[in-house]
Protein backbone atom coordinates (compact mmCIF):
# COMPACT_ATOMS: atom_id res chain seq x y z
CA UNK A 1 0.00 0.00 0.00
CA UNK A 2 1.14 3.40 -0.93
CA UNK A 3 0.01 6.53 0.69
CA UNK A 4 0.52 10.07 0.84
CA UNK A 5 0.48 12.19 3.97
CA UNK A 6 2.77 14.98 5.08
CA UNK A 7 5.53 15.36 7.33
CA UNK A 8 5.71 17.55 10.38
CA UNK A 9 7.01 20.63 8.86
CA UNK A 10 4.37 20.11 6.01
CA UNK A 11 6.95 17.77 3.62
CA UNK A 12 5.21 15.89 1.13
CA UNK A 13 5.75 12.19 2.71
CA UNK A 14 5.40 8.89 0.63
CA UNK A 15 4.29 6.31 3.13
CA UNK A 16 4.96 2.52 1.65
CA UNK A 17 3.04 -0.93 3.72
CA UNK A 18 3.71 -3.70 2.45
CA UNK A 19 4.38 -7.73 4.35
CA UNK A 20 8.34 -7.14 4.48
CA UNK A 21 8.22 -3.73 5.80
CA UNK A 22 6.71 -0.17 6.18
CA UNK A 23 9.05 3.10 5.19
CA UNK A 24 8.49 6.67 4.36
CA UNK A 25 10.06 8.83 2.24
CA UNK A 26 9.98 13.10 1.95
CA UNK A 27 10.14 14.36 -1.56
CA UNK A 28 12.50 17.13 -0.06
CA UNK A 29 15.89 15.39 -0.30
CA UNK A 30 14.56 12.17 -1.91
CA UNK A 31 14.88 11.15 1.35
CA UNK A 32 14.33 7.66 3.27
CA UNK A 33 13.60 8.29 6.68
CA UNK A 34 11.97 5.12 7.88
CA UNK A 35 12.25 1.67 7.52
CA UNK A 36 11.13 -0.84 10.00
CA UNK A 37 10.33 -4.27 8.72
CA UNK A 38 7.32 -5.99 10.19
CA UNK A 39 7.13 -6.93 13.97
CA UNK A 40 10.85 -5.52 14.49
CA UNK A 41 12.10 -1.93 15.82
CA UNK A 42 13.15 0.58 13.51
CA UNK A 43 16.63 -0.14 11.71
CA UNK A 44 17.21 3.27 10.55
CA UNK A 45 17.74 6.04 13.20
CA UNK A 46 15.73 9.58 12.90
CA UNK A 47 16.63 12.04 15.59
CA UNK A 48 14.01 13.18 17.54
CA UNK A 49 15.04 16.96 17.01
CA UNK A 50 15.82 16.77 13.36
CA UNK A 51 14.07 19.35 11.46
CA UNK A 52 11.86 19.07 9.09
CA UNK A 53 12.01 22.30 7.08
CA UNK A 54 13.23 23.63 3.98
CA UNK A 55 16.57 23.74 3.08
CA UNK A 56 17.61 22.20 5.67
CA UNK A 57 18.52 18.18 5.97
CA UNK A 58 16.08 15.86 7.99
CA UNK A 59 18.64 14.50 10.49
CA UNK A 60 18.57 10.37 10.18
CA UNK A 61 17.66 7.94 7.58
CA UNK A 62 19.44 7.79 4.64
CA UNK A 63 20.43 11.56 3.37
CA UNK A 64 21.89 11.63 -0.14
CA UNK A 65 25.07 13.35 -0.30
CA UNK A 66 25.58 14.83 -3.45
CA UNK A 67 27.12 15.74 -6.04
CA UNK A 68 29.86 16.51 -2.90
CA UNK A 69 30.81 14.80 0.29
CA UNK A 70 31.79 16.79 2.70
CA UNK A 71 32.98 20.35 2.36
CA UNK A 72 32.77 21.78 -1.32
CA UNK A 73 36.46 21.34 -2.01
CA UNK A 74 36.80 24.57 -3.05
CA UNK A 75 34.06 26.55 -1.50
CA UNK A 76 33.29 26.30 1.93
CA UNK A 77 30.08 28.74 1.73
CA UNK A 78 28.69 26.13 -0.34
CA UNK A 79 26.43 23.79 1.33
CA UNK A 80 28.16 20.83 3.08
CA UNK A 81 27.64 16.94 1.18
CA UNK A 82 26.01 19.22 -1.69
CA UNK A 83 22.14 19.92 -2.40
CA UNK A 84 20.58 17.17 -3.22
CA UNK A 85 19.32 16.09 0.32
CA UNK A 86 17.85 19.67 -0.04
CA UNK A 87 16.51 19.71 -3.36
CA UNK A 88 12.78 18.93 -3.67
CA UNK A 89 12.74 15.36 -5.89
CA UNK A 90 9.85 14.55 -8.62
CA UNK A 91 7.82 11.09 -8.01
CA UNK A 92 7.71 9.32 -11.23
CA UNK A 93 6.92 5.75 -10.54
CA UNK A 94 5.67 3.57 -8.31
CA UNK A 95 5.86 -0.27 -8.49
CA UNK A 96 4.52 -3.21 -5.99
CA UNK A 97 5.24 -6.15 -8.02
CA UNK A 98 4.60 -8.71 -5.44
CA UNK A 99 2.96 -8.31 -1.28
CA UNK A 100 6.54 -8.11 -0.26
CA UNK A 101 7.91 -5.72 -2.39
CA UNK A 102 7.46 -1.95 -3.14
CA UNK A 103 9.59 0.43 -5.42
CA UNK A 104 9.63 4.13 -5.71
CA UNK A 105 11.27 5.79 -8.67
CA UNK A 106 12.21 9.69 -7.47
CA UNK A 107 14.15 11.81 -9.91
CA UNK A 108 15.86 15.52 -9.38
CA UNK A 109 17.03 17.61 -12.63
CA UNK A 110 19.68 20.34 -13.17
CA UNK A 111 17.82 23.58 -12.58
CA UNK A 112 18.47 27.01 -12.17
CA UNK A 113 18.79 26.82 -8.79
CA UNK A 114 21.43 23.76 -8.99
CA UNK A 115 23.32 25.50 -12.03
CA UNK A 116 24.08 28.27 -9.42
CA UNK A 117 25.61 26.10 -7.28
CA UNK A 118 27.34 23.54 -9.33
CA UNK A 119 27.93 24.29 -12.91
CA UNK A 120 26.41 20.60 -14.97
CA UNK A 121 23.60 19.49 -16.82
CA UNK A 122 22.55 16.69 -14.71
CA UNK A 123 19.70 13.84 -13.93
CA UNK A 124 19.74 11.96 -10.63
CA UNK A 125 17.42 8.75 -10.38
CA UNK A 126 16.41 7.52 -7.02
CA UNK A 127 15.82 3.75 -7.30
CA UNK A 128 14.12 3.14 -3.67
CA UNK A 129 13.27 -1.12 -2.90
CA UNK A 130 11.39 -1.97 -0.14
CA UNK A 131 11.76 -5.43 0.70
CA UNK A 132 12.91 -7.91 3.18
CA UNK A 133 16.27 -5.78 2.17
CA UNK A 134 15.84 -1.97 1.42
CA UNK A 135 17.69 -1.23 -1.52
CA UNK A 136 18.72 2.14 -2.41
CA UNK A 137 19.97 3.04 -5.85
CA UNK A 138 21.63 6.71 -6.85
CA UNK A 139 22.29 6.93 -10.21
CA UNK A 140 23.97 9.90 -12.05
CA UNK A 141 23.49 11.05 -15.23
CA UNK A 142 25.64 12.97 -16.70
CA UNK A 143 23.79 14.90 -19.44
CA UNK A 144 26.30 17.97 -20.38
CA UNK A 145 28.92 18.34 -22.75
CA UNK A 146 31.35 18.45 -20.19
CA UNK A 147 32.62 16.00 -17.97
CA UNK A 148 32.19 16.17 -14.28
CA UNK A 149 33.61 14.68 -11.06
CA UNK A 150 31.14 14.14 -8.23
CA UNK A 151 31.86 12.89 -4.86
CA UNK A 152 29.03 11.07 -2.88
CA UNK A 153 27.64 9.17 0.05
CA UNK A 154 24.58 7.63 1.00
CA UNK A 155 24.68 8.74 4.83
CA UNK A 156 22.24 5.93 6.34
CA UNK A 157 22.02 6.11 9.72
CA UNK A 158 21.26 2.54 11.54
CA UNK A 159 19.23 2.41 15.38
CA UNK A 160 21.50 0.95 17.83
CA UNK A 161 20.62 -0.77 21.29
CA UNK A 162 24.01 0.94 22.77
CA UNK A 163 27.02 2.26 20.83
CA UNK A 164 29.25 0.73 23.42
CA UNK A 165 27.74 -2.73 22.55
CA UNK A 166 27.93 -2.66 18.94
CA UNK A 167 30.87 -3.95 16.52
CA UNK A 168 31.23 -3.28 12.61
CA UNK A 169 32.69 -6.36 10.64
CA UNK A 170 34.71 -6.25 7.49
CA UNK A 171 36.97 -3.83 7.57
CA UNK A 172 39.85 -5.18 9.51
CA UNK A 173 43.27 -4.34 7.63
CA UNK A 174 41.54 -1.21 5.51
CA UNK A 175 42.92 1.85 5.36
CA UNK A 176 40.77 5.21 6.58
CA UNK A 177 41.47 8.68 6.83
CA UNK A 178 40.85 9.64 10.43
CA UNK A 179 38.92 13.02 10.35
CA UNK A 180 39.05 13.65 13.76
CA UNK A 181 43.03 13.56 14.11
CA UNK A 182 43.34 14.24 10.39
CA UNK A 183 45.38 10.93 10.23
CA UNK A 184 45.59 8.12 7.60
CA UNK A 185 45.67 4.54 9.48
CA UNK A 186 44.87 0.98 9.39
CA UNK A 187 41.95 -0.65 11.16
CA UNK A 188 42.88 -3.09 12.95
CA UNK A 189 39.97 -6.16 13.63
CA UNK A 190 36.45 -5.00 13.94
CA UNK A 191 35.70 -1.70 14.56
CA UNK A 192 34.28 -0.52 18.52
CA UNK A 193 33.28 2.65 19.24
CA UNK A 194 33.95 4.54 22.60
CA UNK A 195 34.93 7.58 21.30
CA UNK A 196 33.95 10.38 18.79
CA UNK A 197 34.25 8.06 15.07
CA UNK A 198 34.56 9.90 12.08
CA UNK A 199 36.28 7.93 8.99
CA UNK A 200 36.77 7.47 5.04
CA UNK A 201 38.00 4.22 4.58
CA UNK A 202 39.03 3.02 1.07
CA UNK A 203 39.12 0.25 -1.23
CA UNK A 204 36.50 -0.98 0.91
CA UNK A 205 34.66 -4.03 -0.39
CA UNK A 206 31.02 -5.53 1.02
CA UNK A 207 29.51 -7.04 3.13
CA UNK A 208 30.18 -5.20 5.86
CA UNK A 209 28.47 -6.80 9.02
CA UNK A 210 27.19 -4.67 12.35
CA UNK A 211 27.09 -6.46 14.92
CA UNK A 212 24.58 -5.71 17.45
CA UNK A 213 23.29 -7.25 20.42
CA UNK A 214 19.92 -8.50 19.40
CA UNK A 215 20.60 -8.47 15.36
CA UNK A 216 23.42 -7.97 12.71
CA UNK A 217 22.77 -5.56 9.77
CA UNK A 218 24.47 -6.48 6.54
CA UNK A 219 25.10 -4.06 4.66
CA UNK A 220 26.22 -4.62 0.57
CA UNK A 221 27.63 -1.77 -1.44
CA UNK A 222 27.63 -1.49 -5.38
CA UNK A 223 29.39 1.07 -7.42
CA UNK A 224 31.24 2.27 -4.06
CA UNK A 225 34.78 1.53 -3.02
CA UNK A 226 34.90 3.72 -0.04
CA UNK A 227 33.09 3.87 3.17
CA UNK A 228 32.22 6.27 5.73
CA UNK A 229 31.76 5.30 9.62
CA UNK A 230 30.65 7.93 11.90
CA UNK A 231 29.59 9.01 15.57
CA UNK A 232 29.24 12.34 16.87
CA UNK A 233 30.05 11.17 20.58
CA UNK A 234 29.40 13.50 23.39
CA UNK A 235 30.77 16.90 22.33
CA UNK A 236 29.31 17.13 18.77
CA UNK A 237 25.86 15.16 20.00
CA UNK A 238 25.71 18.36 22.51
CA UNK A 239 26.54 20.61 19.55
CA UNK A 240 24.04 19.91 17.09
CA UNK A 241 20.60 21.51 17.39
CA UNK A 242 19.32 18.44 16.11
CA UNK A 243 20.20 16.04 18.06
CA UNK A 244 19.87 15.39 21.66
CA UNK A 245 22.63 15.52 23.60
CA UNK A 246 22.28 11.70 24.68
CA UNK A 247 21.43 10.25 20.89
CA UNK A 248 25.14 9.42 19.93
CA UNK A 249 24.03 6.58 21.93
CA UNK A 250 21.46 4.87 20.11
CA UNK A 251 23.09 5.75 16.35
CA UNK A 252 26.11 4.57 13.96
CA UNK A 253 26.45 5.82 10.42
CA UNK A 254 28.22 3.31 7.75
CA UNK A 255 27.72 5.07 4.68
CA UNK A 256 28.21 3.43 0.94
CA UNK A 257 30.03 6.34 -0.41
CA UNK A 258 32.37 7.73 -3.42
CA UNK A 259 34.36 10.03 -1.18
CA UNK A 260 38.03 11.55 -1.23
CA UNK A 261 40.48 9.42 -3.34
CA UNK A 262 37.01 7.30 -4.73
CA UNK A 263 35.55 10.19 -6.81
CA UNK A 264 33.94 9.44 -9.76
CA UNK A 265 34.22 11.08 -13.30
CA UNK A 266 31.71 10.95 -15.78
CA UNK A 267 31.68 11.79 -19.57
CA UNK A 268 28.65 13.31 -21.48
CA UNK A 269 26.40 10.94 -21.54
CA UNK A 270 28.06 8.44 -18.69
CA UNK A 271 25.96 7.18 -15.61
CA UNK A 272 27.06 5.91 -12.13
CA UNK A 273 25.06 3.91 -10.01
CA UNK A 274 25.70 4.23 -5.91
CA UNK A 275 23.83 1.32 -4.15
CA UNK A 276 23.23 -0.12 -1.06
CA UNK A 277 21.63 -3.13 0.42
CA UNK A 278 20.55 -3.53 4.09
CA UNK A 279 19.19 -6.72 5.41
CA UNK A 280 18.42 -7.45 9.21
CA UNK A 281 18.97 -10.85 10.52
CA UNK A 282 18.50 -12.03 14.01
O1 LIG B 1 29.68 11.38 7.15
C1 LIG B 1 30.34 11.91 8.28
C2 LIG B 1 30.24 13.43 8.24
O2 LIG B 1 30.94 13.94 7.13
C3 LIG B 1 30.74 13.99 9.56
O3 LIG B 1 31.97 14.67 9.40
C4 LIG B 1 29.62 14.90 10.02
O4 LIG B 1 29.78 16.19 9.50
C5 LIG B 1 28.41 14.17 9.42
O5 LIG B 1 28.86 13.82 8.11
C6 LIG B 1 27.12 14.90 9.44
O6 LIG B 1 27.15 15.98 8.55
P1 LIG B 1 25.84 16.96 8.49
O7 LIG B 1 26.17 18.00 7.45
O8 LIG B 1 24.67 16.09 8.10
O9 LIG B 1 25.68 17.49 9.88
Amino acid sequence: MITHTKTPGGFHSIEVQNKSAVAKVALQGGHLFHYQQQNKKPLLWLSQKSHFESGKAIRGGIPLCWPWFGEHHTDPALPQHGFARTSLFELLETREPDEYNTELILQLQSSEQTLRLWPYQFELLLHITIGQTLTVSLTTINCDSEAFIITSALHSYFTVSDIRDVTVQGLDKTEYWDKVTDETKIQKGDICIGEEVDRVYQKTTSPLLLEDSNRTIQICSEGSSSTVVWNPWVDKSKEMADMQDDAYKTMLCIETANALQDSRMLVPGEEHPLETSITESI
